[in-house]
């Protein structure tokens, strides 16, 4: 394998992280990954970071002269971040990937079962980000068939592309591939609902490690345990990520939540006050859409619960230099990808 040479710097894509060290993939010719220590300096620069480095990362990398060690010197600039907020005694954030076309929620009906909360978390955090959103919904051969139509219908309603799949019959497969052809997309949702099955579809060489959810579910502990960027055969590359339980959308000021709810940014703009945050206002043509049934009233619900959880954390107002997002994200929501 061609090494880089001592003190030689080159740039390099980050495809896992860990603790400490992560994984680099050096731009050239060398085909593998390989393990690169994060310069200490970074985390002194991490400010609410856990970890200051994210997978799909640039970054540039040195060579440690005394040990000949593979050093993360510097991260090159976001175009963006993917992000959720950490609970605990000091609020930190987990950066969960960086420089993305596309954020992939899977889910399923059935083991586990599906959860419109921590579906519209998720596509609220990748709107914050300035990333387009898809739902993938797997597991058809599960049936549940009518819960999936209502579903089905309340996010293309929204405008998120849905596509549906079953991993176990090869059925959605073709679709989803293009969906994820030529992008760089992470997959992200409940363990157990088939992200990995799904990879394995699309590109059997990856060969990644799935298990019996109810198995994973007694370890108490998810099948994928790091999140890994792959390079499609395809062209692309696609970043699978261990199963989630709970999201908390970060740095996402409170007044803002409305403007990433598409439905509800749309419908919003009838309502009598322009900053209407549609809980009971005089006016709100986002009450009119939900009596009509116009709006499902589970995406209300979902708004209203994340917006009181927003408040308490920011603040009536919000954060005053909400960090996450870049200036293009700020009150603009990404077009939804073809597909
Ligand atoms: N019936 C059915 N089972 C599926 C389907 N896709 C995946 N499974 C099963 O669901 C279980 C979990 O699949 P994984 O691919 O490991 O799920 P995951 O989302 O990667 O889980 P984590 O890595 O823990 O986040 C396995 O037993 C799979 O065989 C499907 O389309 N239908
Ligand atoms: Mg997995
Ligand atoms: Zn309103």
């Amino acid at each position: 394998m061609a090494m880089v040479e001592s003190r030689e710097v080159r740039e390099g894509l980050v495809v896992r992280v860990d603790a400490r060290q992560c994984e680099v993939r050096p731009d050239g010719p060398e085909p593998a990954p390989r393990p690169a220590r994060l310069r200490g300096r970074l985390f002194e620069q991490r400010g609410e970071d856990r970890i200051p480095v994210a997978v799909g990362d640039r970054v540039r990398l040195e060579v440690d002269p005394a040990s000949g060690e593979l050093v993360v010197a510097a991260i090159l600039p976001r175009r963006n971040l993917f992000a959720r907020r950490v609970a605990g005694e000091d609020e930190r954030r987990q950066l969960l990937a960086a420089n993305l076309d596309l954020v992939v929620h899977v889910a399923c009906f059935g083991t586990p079962p599906f959860s419109s909360v921590l579906a519209d978390r998720v596509l609220v955090a990748a709107s914050f980000a300035g990333i387009p959103a898809a739902l993938v919904l797997n597991k058809t051969d599960l049936g549940r068939k009518r819960r999936m139509e209502r579903v089905i219908e309340t996010y293309r309603g929204a405008g998120y592309p849905v596509l549906t799949a079953s991993a176990k019959r090869g059925e959605g497969i073709e679709e989803l591939q293009e969906l994820l052809r030529d992008r760089t997309s992470i997959l992200y949702g409940l363990s157990g609902v088939g992200k990995s099955s799904l990879l394995n579809r699309i590109e059997p060489g990856l060969g990644l490690r799935t298990r019996e959810v109810s198995r994973s579910l007694r370890s108490g502990r998810h099948t994928t345990t790091f999140a890994q960027l792959h390079l499609l055969a395809c062209g692309g590359a696609v970043i699978d990520t261990p199963g989630v339980r709970v999201f908390r959308p970060y740095g996402l000021p409170p007044h803002e939540l409305r403007l990433h709810y598409p439905e509800l940014a749309r419908i919003g703009r009838d309502c009598r006050f322009p900053d209407c945050l549609h809980r009971g206002e005089p006016g709100c043509a986002v009450a009119a859409a939900l009596e009509q049934g116009r709006i499902p009233a589970s995406r209300h619900r979902s708004y209203l619960e994340l917006l009181a959880e927003l408040e308490s954390v920011y603040g009536g107002t919000g954060p005053t230099d909400a960090p996450v997002g870049g200036p293009e994200a700020r009150g603009s929501r990404p077009k939804p990808p073809r597909c």
